[in-house]
C-alpha cells in the first residue's frame, strides 16, 4: 500500500520482533473496561485498533474480569476492578491527567492495569501502553507513573479564516470554515487523536493576527462543533482575540479597556462564547505588536488591557494568554523591549493571565539565547512559546529536527534562584509557584496528506508534545522513539538517521547564521538570505540592523558599551556572556561587535571561523544526504524518495545561504576565503 505518512507515529503495524510478539500475545488475552463515556468509547476503540494491529489478531473487550491474563483499564470511579486494586495512594499522586501502567495479582492471576483518576488520564495511559508495544519493550514488569508537569499544553494555529496559514507550509488550514458546523471532516478526529497521543490538551484555532469575525455568532457555531469533537480527546478550544473587537464587531466607538461599555462588551461576548463552548479555554492576544491593536492605543498598559479580558473569563474558569512579543520601530535594540515593557508590570496582571513569551528575545531564530523575561516575573504566570512550524528553518522543504532547540531552550539556566533555575522550572511553576502554567507551540500542520509537508516535520509536532508533557526528556530519546514508531526498528536505519536528525538543527544554524549572527533573511518570506538588506519600512526589519557588519568588524554590541541588553540577565548569566574571550562561541555575535581579526578558541580569526562554519553547514547537509542515501531499501520507497528529493533542495539552499552570506561579508571585510576552501560560486 502507498505510504503517504498520514498515519503519523500511530501506525500500529504487527510487531516484527517474534519474541516480543509472543510475550504480548500470551500476556494480553483479554481487555476489561468498565464504565461508559465518550472518552471511554475512544479508549475502547484505540486499544482495539492498537492491539489488533500490533498483535495481528483481535482481543475480546469485556466488562467483567475472568481468569485469563487481562489488560484492565479504568478509573476507580467507574471500574470496580480498578477500585479494588489498591492503587489509591499512587492515584493520588498523579492528578487529573496522569496515569499508571502497572500490574496486580488478583485471585492468582496477574493482570496489567491502566489506571487514572479521569477518563482522559486513561486515554493518555492507553497511548502510553500501546507505545510500549510499538517500541517492542517488555510488558512483563510494568510500573509506569506519569503526569504532566505543565498544565496548559497548547498548539497555536496561525490559521486565517480564508484557510491560509501564516507561516504554514503544509497546505491549507485544517479547519474547513465554509462547511462547518454541518460537515465535520474526519480529519478533525484524526487531529484530536494525534494530539491526545502526545498529551496536547488545548488548541488556539485562529491566528494571533486575529480576524475579529472569529468571535461572531457565525464562527462561534463553527468553533463549537470543533470543540465538541475535540472534547472527548481532552482538548480545549481557545481563540485569538482582536483587541478592537468591541469596535469591529461590537459597534462601539472605542476599545479603551477602561471604558465601562467596553468592559461590559467583553463580559457579554465571553458569556456568549461559553454558551457555545461550555469548557472554552480562553483567549490568546497579540497586542501592540506588528500593527495589531492594543491598550497602548489608548495610553493604557498591557496589564490594564489584559485584565479586562481576564476578568470576563474569570467566572467561567477561562485563562488569558497575553503575548510578550512586542517591539517598536524606533527603539535602539529590539532584544530589550519585551523585558523593558513587562518587568515593570510584574504583579499587575490578574491571576488568570499568563504571559506568553517566545523562547528567545528576537523571533524564533535558529539559535537564540533564552529570553531574559524567564525568571524576571516572579508575580506573573509565564509560559513558553516555541515554534513548531519552520518559519526560519527552510519551511517544510528542509529537514530540521527541533528537539535539540527545544531542549536547549528548556534547559537554559536563568540562575534566578541560583544554579539550576532552568527555563523549564520557571514555566512549570517550580520556582515561583505560578497559579497557571503553560506552553505553546506554533503548529506546523495543514491539509497535506502527511500533515506537515516534510515527512520529518512530524517529528517536530511529536517532540513538542512530548516535551510539553515532560520537559526533562532529551531530544535524542524522543527522536529514537519517533523513528521507531514512524518508520522501522531496523538499527541500520534508526541509528544513522537519528544522528542525522540530531545534527540537522545545528546544520541549519551553520549555513544561515553561525557564531550568533541572526536574522539575515530576506524580509517578508524568511526563506532565503539577504544580509545586505538595509532599507525597508522600518530599521528593525533589515538584516544590517542585526549583523552590524562593516569593514572593521561584525556583531551586535549588547554589553555596556552598546545597548546593554545583557543587564537584563542575572549577574552570573551576564558574566558568562560579557567576555568575548570566554563566552560560548555559538552566542558570540549576539552580544559582541568584534573586529574581523579577533582570535577565537580554534586559533582562527573571527573572519576565518565564520567562513569555515558556513562551509561546515553545507558539508553537514551533504552528510545528511549520504546518510539518507545509505538507508534506501530499509523503509518504503515513497517516503524515502520524498525525503531524498527534499534533501537535494536543502543542499542547494544551504549553498545559496553560504555563498550569499560569505560573499556579502567578504565585500565588507575585504578578506580572502581561507585556504583550503573552494571559492563560492
Ligand atoms: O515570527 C513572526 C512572524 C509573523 C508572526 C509574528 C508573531 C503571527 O514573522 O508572521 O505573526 O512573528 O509571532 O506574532
Amino acid at each position: 500500500k502507498a505510504e503517504d505518512g498520514s498515519r503519523l507515529w500511530l501506525r500500529y503495524e504487527q510487531v516484527s520482533d517474534e519474541e516480543m510478539l509472543e510475550q504480548y500475545r500470551s500476556l494480553l488475552q483479554e481487555v476489561v473496561i468498565q464504565g461508559e463515556s465518550e472518552t471511554l468509547s475512544i479508549v475502547r476503540h484505540e486499544i482495539q485498533k492498537g492491539l489488533t494491529g500490533l498483535l495481528g489478531h483481535s482481543i475480546p473487550i469485556d466488562k467483567v474480569l475472568s481468569q485469563t491474563q487481562s489488560l484492565i483499564i479504568g478509573t476507580p470511579a467507574t471500574s470496580k476492578v480498578v477500585a479494588s486494586a489498591g492503587l489509591d495512594e499512587s492515584l493520588k499522586a498523579i492528578g487529573d491527567e496522569g496515569f499508571l501502567v502497572t500490574m496486580k495479582k488478583m485471585e492468582g492471576v496477574t493482570h496489567r492495569i491502566i489506571a487514572a483518576n479521569t477518563d482522559i488520564g486513561l486515554l493518555y495511559g492507553v497511548f502510553r501502553f500501546l507505545k510500549q508495544l510499538q517500541l517492542h519493550k517488555s510488558i512483563r514488569d510494568l510500573s509506569i507513573e506519569s503526569a504532566p508537569r505543565i498544565k496548559h499544553r497548547l498548539l497555536n494555529h496561525w490559521d486565517n479564516l480564508d484557510r491560509s496559514v501564516e507561516r504554514g507550509y503544509a497546505g491549507l488550514s485544517l479547519w474547513e470554515w465554509s462547511t462547518l458546523p454541518e460537515y465535520k471532516s474526519p480529519r478533525y478526529v484524526d487531529y484530536a487523536r494525534a494530539n491526545a497521543s502526545i498529551g496536547i490538551n488545548g488548541t488556539v484555532l485562529n491566528n494571533v493576527n486575529s480576524d475579529p469575525r472569529m468571535m461572531t455568532e457565525q464562527y462561534l457555531e463553527k468553533a463549537s462543533a470543533l470543540a465538541d469533537i475535540f472534547r472527548p480527546y481532552g482538548i480545549k478550544v481557545y481563540l485569538s482575540a482582536n483587541f478592537y473587537a468591541p469596535m469591529r464587531i461590537g459597534g462601539l466607538d472605542t476599545a479603551d479597556p477602561l471604558d465601562p461599555e467596553v468592559q461590559q462588551w467583553w463580559k457579554e461576548k465571553v458569556d456568549q462564547i461559553y454558551e457555545h463552548i461550555p469548557d472554552f479555554g480562553g483567549f490568546l492576544v497579540k497586542a501592540n505588536s506588528e500593527g495589531q491593536p492594543g491598550p497602548a492605543d489608548y495610553g493604557r498598559t498591557h496589564a490594564e488591557g489584559a485584565n479586562v479580558l481576564a476578568e470576563a473569563l474569570q467566572p467561567h474558569g477561562g485563562i488569558l494568554m497575553w503575548r510578550a512579543f512586542v517591539y517598536s520601530a524606533d527603539q535602539e535594540d529590539r532584544f530589550r523591549e519585551g523585558y523593558d515593557e513587562f518587568v515593570p508590570l510584574d504583579g499587575e496582571f490578574a491571576d488568570n493571565v499568563i504571559l506568553q513569551v517566545k523562547n528567545g528575545p528576537i523571533d524564533f531564530q535558529p539559535r537564540e539565547p533564552f529570553h531574559p523575561l524567564f525568571g524576571a516575573l516572579p508575580k506573573t504566570n509565564t509560559m513558553l512559546e516555541l515554534q513548531v512550524t519552520q518559519e526560519y528553518f527552510g519551511f517544510s522543504n528542509h529537514l530540521a529536527y527541533m528537539g535539540p532547540l527545544y531542549e536547549e531552550a528548556l534547559q537554559s539556566d536563568t540562575y534566578v534562584q541560583g544554579e539550576g533555575s532552568t527555563v523549564a522550572k520557571v514555566i512549570d511553576g517550580d520556582l515561583f509557584d505560578y497559579k497557571h502554567t503553560g506552553i505553546a507551540g506554533v503548529a506546523n500542520t495543514g491539509t497535506d496528506r502527511n500533515w506537515t509537508g516534510h515527512p520529518f516535520g512530524q517529528a517536530n509536532w511529536y517532540v513538542y508534545g512530548r516535551m510539553a508533557w515532560d520537559h526533562s526528556l532529551t531530544a535524542e530519546k524522543v527522536a529514537d522513539e519517533w523513528l521507531r514508531m514512524t518508520f522501522t526498528h531496523d538499527p541500520d536505519f534508526v541509528e544513522p538517521v537519528k544522528s542525522m536528525m540530531m545534527k540537522s538543527r545545528e546544520a541549519g544554524v551553520k549555513y544561515r547564521n553561525p557564531l550568533g549572527l541572526t536574522h539575515l533573511y530576506a524580509q517578508g518570506h524568511h526563506y532565503g538570505p539577504a544580509p545586505w538588506t538595509a532599507e525597508l519600512s522600518r530599521p528593525d526589519w533589515t538584516a544590517v540592523y542585526y549583523h552590524r557588519a562593516d569593514s572593521a568588524g561584525i556583531g551586535f554590541d549588547r554589553t555596556e558599551s552598546g545597548s546593554n541588553a545583557l543587564e537584563q540577565y542575572q549577574p552570573s548569566v551576564r558574566a558568562r556572556f560579557e567576555n568575548p574571550e570566554t563566552m560560548p562561541e555559538e552566542y558570540l555575535l549576539w552580544f559582541h561587535h568584534l573586529p574581523w581579526d579577533f582570535k577565537l578558541n580554534s586559533g582562527k580569526t573571527l573572519w576565518e571561523e565564520l567562513v569555515h562554519r558556513y562551509y561546515e553547514g553545507v558539508t553537514m547537509v551533504e552528510e545528511m544526504q549520504k546518510t539518507w542515501n545509505s538507508v534506501e531499501g530499509l523503509i518504503d520507497q515513497e517516503r524515502f524518495d520524498h525525503v531524498q528529493a527534499l534533501l537535494e533542495i536543502q543542499k542547494k539552499d544551504a549553498l545559496w545561504w553560504r555563498n550569499a552570506c560569505v560573499l556579502y561579508f567578504q565585500s565588507l571585510s575585504g578578506k580572502p576565503i581561507p585556504a583550503g576552501l573552494e571559492k563560492p560560486a
